[in-house]
């Protein structure tokens, strides 16, 4: 057979290979622990949140951001978002590359900051608009509330003898003040629980100024420096929008 021909016929199934996200489009990659619930119990790490297990997942989103120069990463229970600007081009933007490279760093860093096999998942979301960007990190943090107070309750019956099915019977379509209701008469505030558990934490780039000297000229220089910052007090809600437009414009000039 002719050994050009035969690789072409090889490369051709190679079918997604040239698919590539949309130019001049935002990118968001959200990562996602594959079988958490079953892993979290195996490992018993403390429910419905544990602080260890945030770090593990601090770590694996900060990792994100570094090797792929995101603009702005979230992270609340097992996910992780992280967006890119519309004229990032690392992988040529390809589809394949991106959620094969970015599942890898994320279950790569947690489980060597862990030492506990996992895997993530990722998935690619596309838009044109900026302000459906801002969106994309209002909705995920809006879930965040949601199944932080769902997981709250969920596991407070199951610590009072309830089974799954009965706990879950007893909270579905229930209004959120009868689920805070149900956590104060247990001596739970939702609204004075950790943060980070409600609202998600975020990581993005500072600029600071530092001063050293330089020995060749002799004198000292201020430089302009990028470091990771963290914030787990994120603002809620439209002032949370406001953060993200603040954080997605900086990229665009
Ligand atoms: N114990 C414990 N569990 C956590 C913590 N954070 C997240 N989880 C669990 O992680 C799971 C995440 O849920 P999902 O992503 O919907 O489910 P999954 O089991 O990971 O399944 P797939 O994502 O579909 O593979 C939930 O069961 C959470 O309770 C934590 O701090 N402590
Ligand atoms: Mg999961």
């Amino acid at each position: 057979m002719d050994s050009d021909y035969f690789e072409k016929r090889m490369r051709e199934l190679e079918y997604f290979h040239s698919l590539r996200c949309l130019p001049g489009t935002w990118i968001v990659l959200r990562l996602d622990g594959r079988g958490f619930t079953k892993f979290t119990a195996r490992a018993k790490f403390e429910r419905p949140f544990d602080g260890r297990f945030q770090e593990y997942m601090r770590t694996a989103a900060q990792s994100l951001l570094e090797e792929l120069q995101g603009l702005y990463v979230f992270t609340e229970s097992d996910e992780i978002s992280i967006v890119f600007p519309p004229q990032w081009d690392l992988f040529d933007r390809e589809v394949e590359k991106l959620i094969s490279i970015s599942a890898s760093i994320a279950s790569v860093a947690f489980a060597l900051a862990s030492q506990l096999a996992v895997q993530f998942d990722s998935r690619i979301w596309l838009s044109a608009s900026q302000e459906q960007v801002i969106d994309y990190f209002r909705w995920r943090q809006t879930d965040t509330t949601r199944c932080a107070l769902n997981g709250w309750c969920h596991w407070t019956l199951l610590k009072e003898g309830l089974q799954p099915n009965q706990a879950t019977a007893q909270l579905t379509g229930k209004t959120l003040t009868y689920k805070q209701a149900l956590l104060q008469e247990r001596g739970i505030e939702f609204d004075t629980l950790p943060y980070w558990q409600r609202y998600g934490t975020g990581f993005y780039w500072e600029t600071y100024e530092k001063t050293g000297y330089n020995p060749h000229l002799q004198r000292h220089e201020t430089t302009q420096r990028r470091r990771m910052r963290m914030q787990d007090e994120l603002p809620i809600g439209e002032a949370y929008g406001e953060f993200i437009a603040a954080l997605l414009a900086k990229s665009l000039v």
